[in-house]
């Protein structure tokens, strides 16, 4: 019997979990500019998505119909009365542009999709999404900036380490009649939180995102409908520094100036609709009233958030609360020239870590070890009397005496202090700072702590986890982990090299190929769109584009290897997503940089300016950050030449897209000089090879199509010839060079190189690092004995393009540039000895790709999922067309499976979408 409920349970779990079967295909996940039920978008026009979902093979969508209905009851109805699509031939299901009547500001948009397939299958309506509108025009914004631009007695804003106490603001109101809707808008620079009636609105965290503030600055929405009551009513705000307020004032300390753009501010609107459809507004003017003398006495995002508990003010932001001691706020200016929308997703609170020891190494001072290197802070358990205070410190390793090991952090002080009230077991966590951390040292803790006194918060964007991958190769496991972890910790709003020393900047370079393997472990695209407006809006009026964005360091070296993201991530974002709007929306400011780089820097058609060179190779000797050895760097005329070329070829391609058609040639024609005086200049003609024979050289002309098809084979034999001899099996690259190593080694026939350099264990190696305790990546491949002026344990710019190959190669799913966005999938994992199973899958915009494949007693054993609406070109490793089944059959070209060719030990597939079991012996 109990066997019998356990399989009908299994059974049922089997069927929701692969969904209905039938014939029916089901509609989910409807998106609207790539989010679930957006609030408060500015976008006019936006794109819809859905994902079909069906277990039956070769699903193709061949019409759809969209209604978009101002209520939720046209919606149930059948009535879009703010557009009716009709039935459009057409098998687009990404994408798809509102055409619709024009949406004024806050407008509820409430929608549906069906759709018809090409065996002539109707789907039923999907379930109801929504979105609405913002603030689309200046004159809907009532409010006003207030804030205090100055400073009280107990704050020290011209310290070099600045601390400001947070700022807290409050208004009362009272609805005149019965409420029906409320919406908040709400922006609060460097960061806010909002509270209505003593409740925080929203789960996010260090919001809103960072922007390049003086040009722009992002609001965000919340439905505040429910929050709001009869009678008396009350909004709280608190504001940090966040990055508004510098975390550094000029002074002593070595670094590239913090830009400061002023005390923190904020703005606030709540937009009621009453029931009987009249309209108020309560807004953000100087009837407000501030403070600076809360519990939260100061707080910088390098040195970390001191809060004094018997500073508390209980009610401040519920109705009745005594202000009488706060202040009148000040109007204050704007920050930039536009307030718009957030369509990235906030920071959210996403894991939790808990500690897996603690040891009291001297008394009174504890050191908790999370067992994992992560980014957030920590939530503190603590009882004890009034004016105890604990204080929390934050570091990455230990030294060999169980302290902190601090030197890497350079002038971040890392420290959280509370101060008790002395009321029973208090629990608090910090507000307006983060730290990168794996050890904790806990002193002035009344008593002993125990494990569960501290608890830790991983806090990154809140994008969903798109990928999982796991192999039969344990270094290459572990190192997925610590990437995965290392990603998830540099998401701060922007991606950020480091999230621990006094730097956490959005350097350019570091993510230039990086982004892409980033994408297939998370949903980034709108943290890369956003952080691609943010490159623009740093943009020099002359064209240069700077090291970092936003500006929080004015770096504008006129580099070319660190801006080339800006092109780039571009690029990924149109094949990995589909999106072609960030190469629309930037093509004019991309071009301009590439004419003002080539009129600034371009001699006879060599690209002369470089900054950094191949970033972090791995130096001669074990102290070094930097190789002093000049046959181990790379020149920089050399990068800089071939990555102009390569964005030249990028540029043609956007041109085309973007129908700049007078462009085209004219990018083609450069190009073509560029690669002949590349040529010229670096091929050595004698020996095959470029430059001074380093791999990174080498790897770039081939990568970037650089070198003449007649030596190709000569140039990539340098590669491995070095690699395998002078540099003894292991990787010679820096940052730069890593970007396309693994996938040239790979894509020449060298897969095997690859997977020795993936898996190796002994210096240099993302193994090394693991060997030697890291669950993160490090900034340098000798992180362990390197210089400790620059010797992050967590960044992530090394990873190069070794999870782009993760995916793309050992699982094999790749998204095919002749129909982007994974409409087109290319599946075809590269066998090398010794790696018998790989299990990955990727949730693209059209749904779940899954690619699980091993190998067992000569036979290879290969599980596929295909989303409907795609379709793949498959490769099935096999030595000829026979020796290949599906389903266990022999392919005979039905059921979806068709022969197209055998090339180079795969014999090739095309298939539909659905779910293939293919095997060869
Ligand atoms: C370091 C950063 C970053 C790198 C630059 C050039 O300070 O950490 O990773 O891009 O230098």
């Amino acid at each position: 019997m109990l066997k019998r409920i356990i399989l009908l349970f299994l059974s049922a779990v089997l069927f929701f979990a692969c969904g209905p079967s039938g014939k029916d295909p089901a509609l989910a996940r409807l998106r609207c500019e790539f989010r679930e039920n957006p609030l408060g978008i500015d976008i006019t026009q936006p794109r819809l998505s859905w994902e079909i979902q069906s277990s039956d093979r070769g699903v193709v969508q061949q019409a759809y119909q969209v209604l978009v209905a101002s209520t939720r009851e046209a919606l149930d109805n059948d009535e879009g009365d703010l557009w009716n699509s009709d039935k459009v031939m057409s098998d687009q299901s990404v994408n798809v542009r509102y055409a619709g009547k024009p949406l004024g500001s806050g407008t509820d948009c409430y929608w549906k999709v069906k759709v018809w397939t090409a065996d002539g299958l109707e789907s039923g309506w999907s379930q109801p999404a929504y979105w609405s509108t913002g603030l689309l025009q200046p004159g809907d914004w009532q409010a006003k900036w207030i804030g205090l631009d100055s400073a009280f007695a107990w704050e020290r804003p011209d310290d070099p380490y600045t601390r400001l106490a947070a700022r807290y603001f409050r208004k009362e109101f009272q609805p005149e009649k019965k409420i029906k809707k409320a919406t908040a808008y709400i922006s609060g620079l460097g960061l806010y939180e909002l509270y209505i009636n003593g409740n925080k609105i929203g789960d996010q965290v260090l919001a809103p995102g960072p922007t390049e503030y003086n040009k722009r600055v992002f609001y965000n929405t919340f439905d505040v409908t429910d929050q709001l009551q009869e009678g008396s009513n009350a909004i709280g705000v608190i504001l940090g520094n966040g990055r508004y307020f510098h975390m550094r004032a000029p002074g002593k300390i070595r670094l590239p100036q913090v830009t400061h753009y002023g005390y923190p501010k904020m703005i606030c609107q709540v937009n009621i609709t009453y029931e009987d459809g009249s309209t108020a507004s309560i807004v953000s003017d100087n009837s407000w009233k501030v403070t600076a003398n809360g519990p939260i006495v100061a707080n910088n995002e390098y040195d970390g958030e001191a809060y004094d508990a018997t500073k508390e003010m209980p009610g401040w932001s519920q109705p009745g609360f005594n202000a009488a001691t706060w202040l009148p706020v000040q109007l204050v200016e704007k920050p930039g020239e536009l307030l718009v929308a957030q369509l990235n997703r906030n920071i959210k609170v996403m894991d939790t870590v808990k500690a897996v020891s603690v040891k009291e190494i001297k008394p009174g001072l504890f050191i908790y070890d999370m067992g994992q290197n992560f980014v957030g802070w920590v939530h503190l358990k603590v009882k004890g009397a009034k004016g105890d205070t604990v204080k929390l410190r934050f570091a990455e390793r230990l030294q060999d005496d169980s302290t902190l090991y601090m030197d890497n952090l350079r002038s971040a002080r890392v420290t959280d202090v509370y101060t008790l009230k002395g009321d029973g077991t208090e629990e608090w966590e910090p507000r307006f700072t983060y730290h990168g951390f794996r050890y904790v040292e806990v002193t002035g803790y009344p008593g002993k702590p125990d494990l569960s006194a501290i608890e830790g918060r991983v806090v990154y964007d809140d994008m969903e986890t798109t990928g999982e991958f796991t192999t039969s190769n344990k270094v290459i496991n572990q190192v997925y982990k610590n990437a995965y972890w290392g990603i998830r910790g540099n998401y701060r709003g922007m991606p950020t090299d480091c999230p621990q020393r006094d730097e956490r900047m959005g350097w350019l370079g570091d993510r230039a190929v990086g982004a892409r393997g980033e994408s297939f472990i998370f949903n980034n695209h709108l943290l890369y769109a956003k952080w691609l407006q943010d490159i623009e809006d740093a943009q020099s009026p002359e064209g240069s584009v700077p090291d970092v964005a936003p500006t929080y360091w004015k770096i504008y070296s006129d580099n070319m290897t660190w801006p080339a993201a800006y092109l780039i991530i571009a690029n990924l974002l149109y094949e990995q997503y589909g999106d072609d709007q960030p190469i629309r929306k930037h093509y004019a400011s991309m071009k301009k940089w590439m004419q003002y780089m080539k009129d600034k820097y371009m001699k006879d058609y060599i690209l002369t300016k470089d900054t950094y060179g191949d970033w972090c190779m791995p130096p001669e000797s074990p102290e070094l950050i930097h190789s002093k050895d000049p046959a181990r760097k790379t020149a920089g005329d050399f990068l800089g030449t071939a990555f102009y070329y390569h964005l030249l070829t990028l540029m043609e391609r956007f041109a085309t897209l973007t129908g700049n058609t007078a462009d085209v040639a004219a990018f083609r024609e450069l190009g073509a000089n560029v690669k002949t005086a590349f040529n010229n200049k670096f091929l050595d003609k004698q020996g095959g090879y470029y430059a001074n024979n380093t791999p990174t050289a080498n790897i770039f002309s081939l990568a970037y199509g650089l070198t003449p098809a007649d030596r190709e084979d000569t140039v990539f034999h340098h590669i491995v010839n070095k690699t395998l001899n002078d540099y003894k099996g292991h990787i010679s690259t820096g940052l730069v060079g890593a970007e396309w190593l693994m996938r040239v080694l790979t894509g020449y026939g060298r897969g095997d190189i690859a997977y020795q350099l993936a898996t190796n264990t002994t210096y240099p190696s993302w193994g090394y690092m693991a060997e030697h305790g890291a669950t993160t990546i490090w900034e340098l491949w000798n992180g362990n004995t390197a210089d400790p002026a620059m010797n992050s344990g967590n960044h992530v710019m090394l990873l190069g393009d070794l999870v782009v190959w993760y995916y793309e190669n050992l699982a094999g799913i790749k998204p095919d540039p002749a129909a982007p966005g994974f409409k087109k999938i290319i599946m075809k994992p590269l066998q090398v000895k010794g790696l018998d199973k790989v299990e990955a899958s990727y949730r693209s915009v059209y749904g779940p790709i899954r690619s699980a494949w091993e190998k067992q007693d000569g036979t290879f054993n290969w599980h596929i999922t295909i989303p409907a609406n795609t379709s793949a070109t498959v490769y099935v490793p096999a030595a000829s067309e026979q020796q290949v089944k599906e389903g266990n059959a022999a392919i005979s070209g039905e059921n979806g499976v068709k022969f197209l060719k055998m090339d180079g030990g795969y014999a090739v597939y095309e298939v539909g979408s659905g779910e293939y079991s293919f095997s060869a012996t």
